[in-house]
Formats: structure tokens, sequence, C-alpha cells
């Protein structure tokens, strides 16, 4: 038998990553050299794996510039229709493997690198995170620019470039603790700033009022300097750009009228301004009414809408005349990630009205042509309701607009339902119990022609429930549009191994057409094709075993079940429903320690916000539990619980694949999609989830017999919700409830502070508002499930020849 192949060996063998041919090879290497001498100022005796990875990156950089001016000047000459995603927050991940495989350079680069005698995965790993979002949105974003490049729209991602992206975590004595993530460090070889494109953007201020209207007076810049961000779509010549705005103030800042006196502390108080794009908030799914925040909000509105009409009036070049805006919304479609660049819809209003003197319904027909909102959540403490003072002082003239917006708005509604205060009052933008306030998503509503969910179960949420009244107004304006991933990233470049088999069976076209999957279901008895997958997934499983082992010097057993629960920390997420299924197997182990047991390693990860206690007190839990159950002679290999410290993308892209079971286990109606659900399946995993989000579709789309579905539906929650939720009657009712609980209550997992969980499991009795205990038992014996039948596959692929066995 030959010898094993190395990861090098099994990349050069690959098919779908292009094609090598010497002249490309030579010409990288060349292309590399030069780039170490010339732009990285280094040779071969004092260049660092840094510098190794920078002179890659240029190299392949090099290659996207012809395509990204051609791209541009195509869709000047040709003005389509432009697709604007305003988001603030792109969660991206690292670039440069994603480039290679996009121009399909990917084997070529790795021969170059290889005959350089430089190895691949060393440099790829040199790279930061682009760290630009939270979760599951920001990476939505981020995956959304890659499909539309792919599809050849003419796209523009618009958001902030943050100085510091989503803090790094350390797990310290089993806390989380922050570090700042200073990403911009070693300089940014995927952006080009546009100094010549900067815009102000203005703050404060008052409004003016003359016969020519209203006038907005009085205000504080701050500049807006663009850097772009190539978006190649895959193997089409297509890149589009992502563009994202720094705040820079203005030479003359604090340097007008009075201040002169005191220069120095003028230009020291310039970060002030700069302090708009220096880091991203790191709240998942919840409002936080900071100024700093609505200052992000409207910096990078407010800048996009100059830039969008910009280029539409650009556009009409060679007319003469004012220019109309009859056509914006045939020419530019803008898509409004969750509220959070929801003042987009005044500031536009503004534009036409002030400045470009549109009479205002004109104005107000063409700004709700042009918008469409995506809500992402129906948490309430999650909706942005931004308090009118605020909105009074940073934004004068912005309110006013939402007022008449608001006027008009309740006009058509007191028509309708004469008489009808309490509709009136329930669909106001304005918000009056308690301090008045804004409610954005009702704004984005009434701004926009489409309103859409993310999975089907979460639109249908919307439609009657949260925005029920709206829905009735106008039924046709709320769609469904269930969330996706792409493929390139989430299963070429994190998995080739899988990638390069289903090619081979299928052929590539999947790679662009993902229904094309369905081909594999001829395979289903293809003996080897299944133990060729298996064997992919148990590589994985070794290589990112090889990697915990480097990094953080835990040991885990390969051959044991990967049981994977990453996400943010949050309590509708319920990993405190996992950490319960710990101590549950722990305690059956301990009770009974000769009986056979599926081995398994769970895997638990994720970022908590810096300010949610609760999420912090639940990776304590998880931390501890693991402490005593992987020093436990008496538990051995059967269990081991590994806490996955810094969850993001990058590490992403090296857990999902070699992930056996995908947790997904949000209380039913709370998780709007989810997409991590989607990477795991992509890659092979079986699921074990609630029917929420897009788990519905999935299991539509598998089939509910290939996942493994358990708990309440939405419509038990809602029963349930209406009947009382009584924690203490499931404690009382089920034993290994209690005990597990009795365990965490009273300091066994951390005897020095016995006292230590008292807050969660006094939450988990008297105020769990997700309602753990309501689905353990079921969860519990799903889990069992799970272990018959992965015991099968590993009985059968044991056996060489599979139909010989069962037979
Ligand atoms: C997710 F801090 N929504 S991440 C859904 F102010 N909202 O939970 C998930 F800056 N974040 O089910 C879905 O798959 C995904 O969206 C994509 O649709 C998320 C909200 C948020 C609120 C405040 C802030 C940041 C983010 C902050």
């Amino acid at each position: 038998m030959a010898a094993p192949l190395t990861d090098q060996e099994k990349r050069k063998q690959i098919s779908i990553r292009g094609i090598v041919g010497v002249e490309n090879v030579a010409e990288l290497k060349k292309g590399f050299n030069r780039h170490l001498h010339f732009t990285l100022v280094k040779d071969r005796n004092v260049a660092t794996p840094r510098d190794y990875y920078f002179a890659l990156a240029h190299t392949v950089r090099d290659h996207l510039v012809g395509r990204w001016i051609r791209t541009q000047q195509f869709y000047y000459e040709t003005d389509p229709k432009r697709v604007y995603y305003l988001s603030l927050e792109f969660y991206m991940g690292r670039t440069l493997q994603n480039t290679m495989i996009n121009l399909g350079l990917q084997n070529a680069c790795d021969e170059a690198i290889y005959q350089l005698g430089l190895d691949m995965e060393d440099l790829e790993e040199m790279e930061e995170d682009a760290g630009l979002g939270n979760g599951g949105l920001g990476r939505l974003a981020a995956c959304f620019l890659d499909s539309m490049a792919t599809l050849g729209l003419a796209a523009y991602g618009y958001g902030i470039r943050y100085e510091y992206g989503i803090f790094n975590q350390k797990i310290k004595n089993g806390w989380q603790v922050e570090e700042a993530d200073d990403w911009l460090r070693h300089g940014n070889p995927w952006e080009k700033a546009r100094p010549e494109y900067m815009l102000p953007v203005h703050f404060y201020g008052r409004v003016e009022e003359s016969k020519e209207g209203a006038k907005w007076v009085d205000t504080q810049v701050v500049l807006a300097m663009p850097y772009d961000t190539p978006i190649p779509g895959y193997m089409n010549n297509t890149v589009n750009t992502m563009r994202l705005w720094s705040a820079r103030a203005p030479n003359d800042f604090n340097l007008m009228d009075f201040n002169v006196g005191d220069y120095i502390q003028a230009v020291l108080d310039r970060n002030l301004a700069e302090n708009i794009s220096r880091v991203l908030y790191p709240n998942d799914n919840f409002f936080e009414g900071k100024e700093l925040r609505l200052k992000q909000e409207y910096f990078v509105v407010a800048a996009t809408l100059q830039d969008i009409i910009r280029r539409f009036k650009n556009s009409k070049k060679g007319f003469s005349g004012p220019v109309s805006f009859d056509s914006f919304p045939e020419k530019v479609a803008i898509q409004l990630n969750d509220t959070h660049p929801a003042m987009a819809i005044p500031e536009l209003m503004r534009v036409f009205v002030d400045i470009e003197k549109l009479d205002w319904d004109t104005a107000w027909a063409i700004t709700k042509r042009t918008f469409a909102y995506t809500n992402h959540t129906v948490l309430p403490e999650a909706l942005e309701r931004w308090p009118i003072g605020l909105l009074e002082t940073l934004l004068p003239r912005h309110l006013q607009i939402i007022y008449r917006i608001n006027q008009g708005h309740l006009d058509e509604i007191s028509a309708l339902f004469p008489e009808d205060m309490d509709r009136m009052r329930r669909m106001s933008l304005i918000e009056e119990d308690g301090g008045k306030r804004v409610n954005m998503a009702h704004l984005c509503i009434v701004g926009s022609h489409a309103v859409n969910g993310v999975a089907e179960i979460h639109s249908n949420i919307i439609k009657t429930d949260v925005f029920r009244d709206f829905s009735e107004l106008e039924p046709e304006k709320f769609q469904n549009k269930t969330n996706g991933i792409t493929p390139r990233r989430w299963l070429l470049l994190c998995n080739p191994g899988l990638a390069e088999l289903i090619a081979e069976a299928i052929g590539e076209e999947y790679v662009k057409d993902l229904s094309q999957l369905q081909k594999l279901n001829e395979l289903v008895d293809d003996d080897t094709f299944i133990r060729d997958v298996s064997k992919v997934k148990q590589d994985n499983k070794e290589k990112f075993s090889q990697y915990l082992e480097k990094e953080y010097m835990v040991e885990i057993n390969p051959s044991s079940m990967f049981d994977v629960h990453v996400k943010r920390i949050h309590e509708y997420k319920r990993q405190l429903l996992n950490c319960l299924h710990i101590v549950t197997m722990y305690n059956r182990i301990r009770k009974n320690p000769k009986a056979h047991f599926v081995p398994r390693t769970v895997i638990i990860g994720g970022k908590a916000a810096p300010g949610y206690h609760m999420a912090k007190m639940i990776i304590k839990l998880i931390t501890a539990v693991g402490e005593v159950v992987n020093k436990d002679p008496v538990v051995g290999s059967k269990l081991k619980v590994i806490y996955l410290e810094n969850y993001r993308v990058s590490l992403a892209e090296k857990v999902i694949p070699a992930t056996d079971l995908s947790e997904q286990i949000s209380t039913a109606g709370t998780e709007a999609s989810g997409t991590g659900n989607m990477k795991f399946m992509l890659n092979g995993a079986l699921t074990i989830g609630t029917m929420d989000g897009a788990n519905v579709e999935m299991a539509e789309e598998a089939g509910e017999e290939n996942m493994f579905i358990f708990g309440m539906r939405v419509e038990d929650v809602a029963e349930m919700d209406a009947q009382g939720y009584d924690a203490m009657t499931y404690y009382q009712k089920i034993p290994e409830l209690k005990q597990a609980i009795d365990q965490i209550n009273s300091g066994f997992f951390c005897p020095k502070q016995p006292e230590l969980f008292k807050d969660v499991t006094n939450m988990l009795f008297n105020h769990d508002r997700f309602k753990v205990f309501a689905d353990y038992e079921d969860y519990i014996k799903c889990q069992e499930k799970v272990n018959e039948l992965y015991q099968v596959i590993i009985i059968i692929l044991h056996v060489p020849l599979v139909n010989d066995y069962i037979r």
C-alpha cells in the first residue's frame, strides 16, 4: 500500500482548483519575488512568514485589478440597475484563498508556493480575519456579496471600515476576556483608499425655515473617506465593489471661530470626529441606544446616499437641464440589512425635498419604490427604538421628516379605520409609552415597497405577530427570502476533499447551482462513494484534532463523535440545554461505568456580548463542567468537553468540515433563520434541531427522516405561553434533570465557589423566557437516537465491504 498523501500532495492532485500551467506558475513566482523585493523591501534571508503572505496577497491581487476596472467600466457603459446592500456589518473573514478560488488560481498558486519551498497553509494562516460583524447578519452580508458577484449583478456593499472589528475572545480560568481586534496593524492589502471621493457628513445644528423650504444649518462636519475592496465572482471575470467609509476630521475641525487659541487641543480633539468609525458594537441581537452607534448608522447612510446619487446623476451625463429622478427606482435598489441603516429613508427624503427641490409626494413615491427592508429578528430587546431627544439633537431635520412621514401614514390608517385609536398607537412610527421613541422597524416598513423575513417560519411570525397590523394593511408587501450561504467559501474553500469527490461524481456545475446536489441521491448505495465521503470526514476530524492540539494543547479522540455547537452565546440559542445534556451523559457514565457508551467530544464555542452577564455565566458553566468531566478517570475518553476559544469565520472554516453532529436547538420561534445550520449540512454533518428558523426548510429539503428533530413547535410554545410555563414541574418530574440542576446549583462543578451558578439556576426556574426544561426530555431522547445511528454508521464503515456485511 502506498503511503498516505500529505495535504500538500492532495491539494496538487485536485482538479476543481484550476489548471496549473507552466507559464502560469512561472508568472506567479515572478510576481511573488517582485513583490517581496519592491513592495515589502525584503530578501529571502530576512523575510518573515508574514512577508511571504503579503507577497502572495499582492501577487494574487494583481490578477484582480484588470477585471475590477473592466467590470466597473462595463457597468458605466451599460448602466444596468444597481443593487446597494447597506449594512452596518460585513463579516468577511479572510480574503486570500477566496480570491484564488474565484479566479481559478488556486492550483497554480499552490504549485508556485511549493516550488518556492513554502507552505501555502502557513501563509494563509498569517492573514487576519476582517471581523467587521457580530454573527449571522454580518456573515449573510458577506455571503450575499460573493453570490451577487457570481450572478454578475451590478451590486455594491456599503458599510463602515471599523478600525477595530469584533473583539478577540480569550478564555482565562474559564471566563471570557475581551481583547481589542487591531486587524489593520500590519496593513490591509485587499483595500484601496479613494481620498478623491471623500464626502462630508453633517451632524447636530438646527433647522432654518424659509420660503425656499427647510435648511439644516450650523452643523458639525465629519468627512467620510471611502475604502474599496474588490469582490470577485466565481470564475466569471466579474469584480464588484464593497465600499467601506472611514471617519476623518476636516482640517479646520475645532479651529473655526473661538477655538483658535487652543491649537494643540483642537488637533487632539480630531479624535472625537474620527471615533465614529473606531469600533464595531459587539451586541448580537440586542439594541443599546448609544449616541455613538446612532452616529455610525447615520454616517454610513449619509455618505452612501451621496455616492449613489452622484453615480445616478453621472449616468445621466449628456442630458441637458435638471436631472429627473423619475427613473431612480428603475436604476437603484437599496436593500436595508435590518433597521441599522434605516435613517437612509428620511435622508433620501431630505436630499430630494430640501436639496433637489422635489415636492413631498413625488419624493415619497420614489423613496418607497427604492427601498426594501430585511428583518432579522423578532426578539423585542433587539428592535431599534431611538429616543426622540437623541434624534432631535443629532439629526433635527431628520426628526422633522420622520414626523411628517408619520403624519401621512397615520392619516391613511385613520381613513381606513376611523376612530381605531388603539391601532393608530400600535402602528405609529412614534412610541409614546415611557419616553418618546422612534420605532425604526415601523419606519422601514412604511418607507419600503418590500419587507422580508429570513426563513419561512420567521416570515410568518412577522406577518401574523410582530408586524401584523402592517401586513393586514399591505399584505403584498410582506415576503419571505430564506437565507443562504455561499458554497464557494463553505464547501470549496473549507472542505476541498469533499468538494472534489462531489465534482468527480456529478461534475463541477453544482458550485454555482447547489440544486444539482440532488444527483448524489443516485449514489446512496455506492459503497466506494460512501466510503470515500466518510474518509474525507475522518481526515477533516484528524486535521482539526491536530490543530487543537497544536494551538491549545488539548487532546481529543478523533474516532469519537464530534458534537459541535458554535454560534454567539445567547439564552435563546440554548447552549444551556446542550450543557444539561453533557451533565446527563456524565451522570450516566458514572452511574454505569461498564455500560457501552458512544464516545463523544462536545465542542461549544462562541462570543458573549461583553455586557451580557448571563451569556458570560453560561461560558463559565460550560468550562466548569468541562473541567470536571475531562479530569474524571471514570469517564476516560468516552466524553470530552472543549470550549472553542475565539470562534470566528476562519475558525468556522476549520471546525465545520470536521463535525459529525450540528446543534441547532433554539426555542421554536426565536432563531430567525440561522445560517450555520446550512454550513454544517453542506459539509455532511447530521443535524439535531428544533423546528425553528431555516431548520424547517432543511428538514423539508433533506426529508424529516434525515434530521433529528425534537421539541416544541411554535404552536406548542404559544400554547405554553398562554397556559403559563412552570419550570418546577419538569424539575420534579424528571429525575435526571433534577440531578443535573442540583449539581449545578450546589457547586458540584465549582466546589471553590459553590454559589457561583445561582444566577443561572434561578433564571432557569423563575424567568426562563426560552423554556429550557420544557424541551429537555425530548432532547435527551433525540440524542439517544443520534447515538444509535452513529453506532451503526461506525460499524458499517469499519467493515471492508458494506453490502457483503449487510448480506
Ligand atoms: C441574525 F450591537 N440576526 S445577528 C439572526 F448594536 N442580528 O439571529 C439569525 F451593533 N443582529 O437567525 C439569522 O440567520 C441572521 O441574522 C441572518 O439573517 C442578527 C443584530 C444586531 C443588533 C445590534 C447590534 C448588532 C447586531 C449592535
